[in-house]
């Protein structure tokens, strides 16, 4: 359990942020939490597009105006949240609203509503900043349609054939869950913000991973997010009698997966680095049946990596290889590459804000890289972008488990709100 020191205002700096009130906090957490929340998996499930998703924008968006905020969606989902004028550029600190299907309270939801936190204490404290203070809630930042649409509607890197052409692994079409969402697809090219008119961009999220929780460290400053390829495959051989098939007869689609799960540490000790991940996490066998062999092995496989060129290497062997047992096995490999999303490095300018301030609060901390990818990649290409890890208990994540401590989430969010304050107090 990392050890964090009491919160007061740090002596003598002018600058520092009036304190944050961690209680609204954690039952605003507690409030987001309730949209998609399922009882059956103790979990939330808030696809991205989805009724859960949506009406949680709605309920910010109504937190956000009852509390005197300008809020409104733009054309890709994303919600914003604003504290002063909209004629100068932002301070924008966000984070993502959807989830993955059976997600943890934390993963995205506590930097957005840790971003909601530091608006309203500014608000508290009648601050008027230089620079307008923002809230960016995104969408679709889990990928379940491949990108990250709506931090890469801000960045303008969503195209109308990905809005047009992207689909889930089962096939569901982006274009029709943003329809019934409400929302134009074509509408989230209008999303682009220009670089001027965002200062920075920084995010609040839970580490994800056991680093900080392991050495004890209660913040972690991110210096580099790593970057993800997504692909769906289909190995297609023969769909037979489970009986009479002779097992040297078959084209057994199933065999064929299993040779690739076992292929996989070869490939990343011959083409990866420590930083390398290949997972296959969702698989279909049809047509599924117990006494027929598996015709069709559908499956997603996800590579990460911190460098592009690791990435494509690592690209490249998994095609190698899944050709060489599709031939082996008789199948035919087919993939698709949903989504490529280059890594990142945080902006020096940030990352040092952030341990200039994290030292003047006397936190533990740690610099580290990130293993997951989040939002704040995109914003690097339009701003100076950074952000901030708390822990997670265990190094858990992605699972309904997911935990991270109300202390550290205290700390946590008064150094985003130092840093907003820091920023958006800066000269012209
Ligand atoms: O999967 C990720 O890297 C992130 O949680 N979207
Ligand atoms: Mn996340
Ligand atoms: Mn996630």
């Amino acid at each position: 359990m990392s050890a964090t020191k009491p919160i007061e205002p740090a002596a003598g700096d002018a600058g520092q942020a009036p304190k944050i009130n961690i209680e609204r906090l954690k039952q605003s957490v507690l409030a987001l939490a309730k949209f998609g929340y399922d009882d059956s998996i103790n979990g939330v499930n808030r696809l991205g597009f989805g009724e859960a998703d949506m009406a949680a924008r709605r309920w910010l968006m109504d937190t956000l105006t009852e509390e005197g905020f300008d809020s409104h969606m733009d054309g890709a989902g994303n919600v914003y949240g604003r504290l002063g004028p909209a004629d100068k550029p932002s301070i924008t600190m966000g984070s993502h609203i959807d989830s993955v299907p059976a997600s943890g309270i934390f993963d995205g939801a506590l930097g957005v509503m840790t971003a909601l936190e530091v608006l309203r204490t500014f608000k508290d404290a009648g601050a008027e900043p230089r620079w307008p203070l923002e809230l960016l809630g995104t969408s679709e930042e889990e990928g379940r349609f491949g990108g990250m649409l709506g931090a890469q509607a801000v960045s303008g890197d969503v195209t109308p054939e990905f809005l047009m052409g992207a689909h889930d692994a089962d096939g569901n079409r982006l274009a029709d869950a943003m329809t019934a969402a409400g929302l134009e697809p074509l509408g989230a090219l209008e999303a682009r913000r220009s670089s001027g008119s965002m200062r920075a961009f920084i995010e609040l999220h839970i580490e994800q991973g056991p680093v900080l929780d392991t050495i004890g460290k209660t913040i972690g400053v991110v210096e580099s997010i790593s970057g993800v390829w997504k692909w769906i495959i289909h190995l297609r051989g023969k769909a037979d009698h489970a009986g009479t098939a002779p097992m040297n007869m078959r084209s057994d689609a199933f065999m064929g997966l299993a040779d690739f799960a076992h292929a996989i540490p070869r490939i990343i000790d011959e083409h990866g680095t420590d930083k390398s991940r290949l997972t296959v996490g969702k698989v279909e066998l049809k047509p599924g049946s117990p006494h027929t062999i598996p015709g069709e092995a559908i499956f997603t496989l996800v590579g990460r990596d911190s460098s592009s060129e690791v990435m494509k290497a690592l690209e490249d062997a998994c095609h190698r290889s899944l050709s060489a047992i599709a031939r082996r096995h008789g199948l035919r490999f087919e993939y698709e590459q949903v989504s490529w999303l280059d890594p990142s490095d945080c902006s020096p300018k940030i990352t040092d804000l952030f341990e200039k301030l994290v030292r003047e609060r006397g936190y533990s901390y740690q610099r580290m890289p990130s293993g997951a990818g989040h939002d704040t990649q995109f914003m690097t290409r339009i701003t100076d972008a950074g952000m901030i890890f708390v822990p997670s208990v265990g190094g858990v994540s992605h699972a309904p488990d997911e935990l991270t401590h109300w202390e550290d989430i205290e700390a946590g969010a008064q150094l985003l709100a130092d840093a907003a304050w820091a920023l958006s107090h800066e000269p012209e």
